[in-house]
């Protein structure tokens, strides 16, 4: 674990990120498996909070576990937040989320060494964050603990939540010793630096992307309900197959993207669960989970109608009945521009080469950015391969955004974009 006294920044923070990767570590890969409020989750978070208390930052956690390191340089005055999230997707990659807290730690480090050095340049003070539940694969919905803290999420919405095992969100905490009482935070601002997850910015030669929008999501959780059945014996007129009407529906999402021009459109069904899944039966009941997403609210409106239509004719052709249990969306909206025009200057003074990109991918930031000023960073990842054991990114980008992050958090720190009290 680096020590305050790690004179190499770059160095400090390689080593720290060698050794974060051992939790949950699967074997025999790069990969990892930590996901939300897992035992793995609950041993790294206790190593960050031991890396932050050595760099005098004092570990707070609050009421949905969302885990925060905070430095008071400034009495009183509001924070500069910065961090993302340490939960995985099951055998994931081992950056999605995790360098940018990592990330966020070191600068949030280096700036706070600046600033004990010379107090006169201090403005805000210096918190970091481990948001809990970003990925939304134990839990659902994604974004929890930044939804909870932004207020979108009701706090008993969010503990009442259940895994497929039927262990809630509130008891996964407490198992962990990880839901605490922590609140009133005076955010000033707020910076999350991530890896891109997509192949552009490798293709195109850019380093530090400047997160300028992201792309709209709406995902469906349905229910389609039909009756139990003899596989073989019962008469084919008489069935009522939740199996078929769930197939139809995996199909529709994949068809739906040829109706918009290519790229206009992403669809997946990433999660099935039949019941009662058995051989020689007619499954009487499927929950699915489909995901829409797009750069253009029109299209996310345009394929969420047509995809009420082919649910409707499901309904009626294969006697089934679908549901929509819950629903999670975002629009198609920009990040701020002073955050962009902040972390561009920054960019543009270490010689980095950068651009604008939007995020397809939801991200803490896509909350915070509508409570308080918010810089959204990305570096390249390699072959845009995400949610998976392979996923890359080398090293020398890792210390590039290591450097912006800094060089934006320095900023930050003192006074740049601040508001204060706009969360709670
Ligand atoms: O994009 C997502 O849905 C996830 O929250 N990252
Ligand atoms: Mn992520
Ligand atoms: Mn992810």
């Amino acid at each position: 674990m680096s020590t305050p006294s790690s004179s190499d920044p770059a160095a400090a923070f390689l080593a720290d990120w060698a050794e974060h990767t051992r939790f949950g570590a699967v074997e025999g890969t790069n990969g990892v498996e930590r996901q939300a409020a897992s035992e793995a989750d609950g041993e790294q978070r206790k190593w960050f909070a031991a890396l932050l208390e050595s760099h005098g930052f004092t570990v707070h956690r609050d009421a949905i576990g969302n885990q925060f390191g905070l430095l008071e340089l400034v009495p009183g005055a509001p924070y500069v937040l910065t961090g993302s999230h340490m939960d995985s997707q099951p055998t994931a990659g081992r950056f999605d989320g995790a360098y940018g807290v990592m990330a966020s730690a070191h600068a949030c480090f280096r700036v706070a060494d600046e600033l004990r050095a010379d107090p006169s340049r201090a403005r805000c003070n210096l918190a970091i964050v481990n948001w809990f539940n970003e990925e939304g694969s134990r839990f659902k919905p994604s974004m929890m603990g930044s939804s909870v803290f932004t207020g979108k999420l009701p706090l008993a919405d969010a503990l009442a939540t259940r895994d497929p095992r039927g262990v809630s969100v509130e008891s996964a905490l407490d198992a962990l010793g990880e839901r605490g009482d922590f609140a009133g935070l005076d955010v000033a601002s707020y910076a999350e630096i991530h890896v891109q997850q997509g192949r552009s910015m490798e293709e195109e030669g850019v380093t530090i992307g400047l997160v300028n929008a992201t792309w709209a999501a709406h995902k469906f959780e349905f229910r389609v309900r039909g009756a139990q059945a003899h596989s073989g014996a019962t008469a084919m007129p008489d069935r009522r197959d939740a199996m078929l009407g769930a197939a139809r529906l995996v199909v529709a999402a994949r068809e739906l993207v040829d109706e918009f021009e290519p790229g206009a459109l992403h669809t997946a069904c990433g999660e099935l669960n039949a019941y009662p899944n058995s051989p020689v039966v007619v499954a009487s009941e499927v929950q699915l989970l489909l995901d829409l997403r797009s750069p253009s609210a029109e299209v996310i409106r345009a394929a969420h109608a047509s995809l009420m239509s082919t649910v409707e004719r499901v309904q009626r052709e294969d006697r089934v009945d679908i549901e929509i249990v819950a629903e999670h969306s975002w629009d198609q909206n920009p990040y701020p521009e002073a955050g962009l025009e902040l972390a561009r200057e920054v960019a543009a003074e270490l010689g980095l080469p950068h651009d604008r990109v939007m995020t397809v991918a939801g991200h803490d930031s896509t909350n915070m950015k509508d409570a308080v000023p918010t810089v959204m960073l990305f570096v390249p990842s390699v072959d845009g391969i995400s949610h998976n054991l392979d996923e890359f990114t080398r090293d020398e980008d890792l210390v590039a955004g290591l450097q912006q992050m800094t060089g934006v958090v320095r900023r930050l720190a003192a006074g740049a974009l601040a508001a204060s009290g706009a969360t709670a």
